[in-house]
């Protein structure tokens, strides 16, 4: 989602895959004459986070982030769905607090201290909550919940999530009846996240990252905050230990790394609208009519087993294929001036 405010590249964001970036580095290391019938060492390690070799492998950076096995109650959401691979959705991210590249999450990520954590859930409520890092893994039944998951930029995954209704949250917090947004907050500490220290390394956002929800679309039952994913803890690269999903909406809903959940009475500010709003509005539901001003919203590269080569494009559904459950949300709405 980078935006050309830099003439770093001529590129659009979503010409930016994995593809055109592994090509464009077999350019730059053929130029320096060093390409050769089997590629340097550390373009095979970009190449295989990428899936190149269509092998599965788990990849382990240096000093590899532990992650721990929880225990979830098993749900039918997502039956029949196929699966993105683990190491897919491990190391091709979207987190640009490490970096804009979608392999930097993982690369600058895996010293990322998220224990001790706190959340606070503030604002308009009559039970201001705060919870620890064993609350957010204790305090409410977890559910395995395998969700699409649908990029702005056009591409998509299906992933294995293990996480706790927001709504079970929200009521203990008790919402007063002027309460009509959910804003949320990303953790803001320069000192572990580089993005933030460095607009060159961050893309230009101003930190904290921000985003919010209407509050009945944050009490929608497939509104979660997601500890794990593939029955583990979160990892850093995926927004250890807390972040939030909405599968109806476009993935820059997902927040990561939540600290702050405000209840507010107006609509709250969101990142990516604020960095360019004509692009990305606060509802950013998903939906194959409404293109964004760059590129079509009608089809997707949905990122599955094997080579990014073989990946295949796919219709995008309406509401990312929840209409059935959030349609009833939005009705009367134009959701074309509403996007
Ligand atoms: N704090 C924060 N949250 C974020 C982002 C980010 O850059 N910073 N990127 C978003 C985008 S654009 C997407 S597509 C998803 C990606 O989630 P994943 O890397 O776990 O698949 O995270 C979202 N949440
Ligand atoms: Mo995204």
């Amino acid at each position: 989602m980078l935006i050309r405010r830099k003439k770093q590249s001529d590129l659009k964001e979503n010409e930016l895959t994995p593809e055109s970036i592994y090509r464009e580095r077999r350019e730059i290391l053929k130029k320096l004459g060093i390409v050769t019938a089997t590629l340097p060492i550390a373009s095979q390690a970009n190449a295989n986070l990428f899936g190149l070799f269509g092998d599965d492998k788990k990849e382990e950076p240096a000093a590899a982030f532990v992650r721990n096995p929880l225990v979830a109650a098993k749900t039918s959401y997502g039956d029949g769905l196929e699966l993105t691979p683990e190491n897919k959705v491990l190391t091709y991210n979207n987190f640009y607090e490490f970096g804009t590249g979608k392999n930097d999450p993982v690369e600058n990520s895996q010293g990322f201290k998220v224990d001790p954590w706190k959340l606070e859930v503030t604002g308009l409520v009559n039970n201001p909550i705060t919870l620890s890092y064993d609350d957010l893994l204790k305090r409410f039944p977890l559910e395995d919940r395998l969700y699409r998951m649908r990029c702005v930029e056009a591409w998509s995954m299906n992933i294995p999530w293990v996480g706790f209704s927001l709504a079970a949250l929200l009521k203990q917090a008790d919402p007063l009846g002027s309460a009509k947004y959910v804003a949320f907050e990303t953790l803001y500490d320069p000192d572990q996240m580089p993005g933030q220290r460095s607009q060159f390394v961050g893309g230009g956002i101003d930190y904290p990252y921000v985003e919010g929800l209407r509050l009945d679309e944050a009490m929608n039952p497939l509104t979660i905050l997601s500890v794990g994913l593939y029955g583990q803890t979160l990892a850093p690269q995926n927004g250890a230990p807390v972040r939030l999903v909405v599968p109806w909406k476009y993935g820059f809903k997902g927040i990561k790394s939540v600290v702050k959940i405000h209840l507010l009475e107006a609509m709250p500010p969101t990142t990516w609208n604020l960095l360019a709003r004509h692009e990305y509005g606060f509802y950013a539901n998903v939906n194959p009519q409404v293109d964004h001003p760059r590129w079509s919203q009608g089809s997707e590269r949905f990122i599955g087993e094997g080579t990014i080569f073989s990946s295949r494009r796919q219709p995008t559904l309406m509401f990312n294929g929840y209409a059935d459950e959030v349609a009833s949300l939005y009705s009367g709405m134009d959701l074309r001036a509403n996007y």
